[in-house]
C-alpha cells in the first residue's frame, strides 16, 4: 500500500520510508504546495496542510501523510519552534549557535540544562476519509558546534537525551542504557537516530492507531 508523504524535505521522506517499509508500506514523496497558515502550534499547521492536499491525492485508496516538525529551544523561549524552517533558511544553524554562545558551563549537567531543547513532530495520516494524528517528542540539547556528516536541518547541532532500557528519554546529562555519547543526530547513522527521533515516535503512534482501526 502506498503512503504519499506531502513534504518538500527529502530527509523526512527517507526517515519515514525506512520505518514504514518495515511494515509493508511504500512511502512516496507527494509534491504539493500547500499554503502554511499563521499558527503557533504544529498540529494546526499539519491539519491545515492535509486538508488542502486531500482533494489532490492521486488515488483515493492511497494514504496521505503530512508532518510538521520544529526545534524548540528553552533558553530562547521555544524559538525557532513553528518558525524552524524559516530560521534555517535565514540565520541557519550557525545563527542559532551564535544566539546561544553565552549559554555555557564547565559543569556538563548545568551546560546541558542551559542549552536544553526538544524536537517535536505532529504527523497526520489520512486513510479512507479518516484522519489520525500523532505527536512525537525528542528531548535533548544544542551542542556547542556543528558536526556535519549525516542527516539534515538541525541534525548537526541537536544532541538527543539518553534513553533507559524501555526507550524512555532521561533528563539532560543523565547516562542511559542507550546513548549517543554526546554526538548530535548529524554524527550518528539513521537507524540510531530512529531510536530517539520525534519523527519515528510520531510515526509509531500513527501505525499503532492504524492497527487499532484494523
Ligand atoms: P515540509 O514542511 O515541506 O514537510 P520542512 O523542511 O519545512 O518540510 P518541517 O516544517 O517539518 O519541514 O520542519 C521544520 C524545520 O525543522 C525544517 O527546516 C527541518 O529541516 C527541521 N527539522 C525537522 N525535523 C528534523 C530532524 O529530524 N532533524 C533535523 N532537522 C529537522
Amino acid at each position: 500500500m502506498t503512503v504519499w508523504f506531502m513534504t518538500t524535505n527529502k530527509g523526512k521522506v527517507e526517515e519515514a520510508s525506512e520505518y514504514f517499509s518495515q511494515h509493508g508500506l511504500v512511502v512516496k514523496q507527494f509534491e504539493f504546495e500547500a499554503v502554511e497558515p499563521q499558527a503557533d502550534d504544529l498540529k494546526t499547521v499539519a491539519l491545515s496542510k492535509i486538508e488542502q492536499a486531500i482533494p489532490h491525492l492521486p488515488n483515493p485508496n492511497d494514504m496521505l501523510l503530512v508532518e510538521d516538525a520544529g526545534l524548540f529551544i528553552s533558553a530562547l523561549n521555544g524559538f525557532p519552534g513553528v518558525y524552524s524552517s524559516h530560521a534555517l533558511k535565514t540565520i541557519d544553524i550557525h545563527g542559532v549557535l551564535k544566539l546561544m554562545s553565552h549559554l555555557k558551563s564547565e559543569d556538563p549537567i548545568q551546560d546541558g540544562n542551559l542549552r536544553k531543547a526538544e524536537f517535536r513532530a505532529v504527523s497526520v495520516l489520512y486513510k479512507n476519509g479518516q484522519k489520525i494524528v500523532s505527536e512525537g517528542v525528542c528531548p535533548g540539547r544544542i551542542g556547542h558546534e556543528a558536526v556535519v556528516t549525516n542527516g539534515f536541518g538541525f541534525d548537526p547541532i541537536f544532541i538527543p537525551c539518553d534513553l533507559d532500557e524501555e526507550g524512555n528519554a532521561l533528563a539532560v546529562g543523565v547516562m542511559g542504557a542507550k546513548s549517543t555519547h554526546g554526538k548530535p543526530f548529524g554524527a550518528i547513522l539513521l537507524d540510531q537516530k530512529q531510536q530517539y527521533s520525534h519523527r519515528h515516535r510520531a510515526l509509531q503512534g500513527l501505525l499503532s492507531q492504524l492497527d487499532m482501526l484494523g
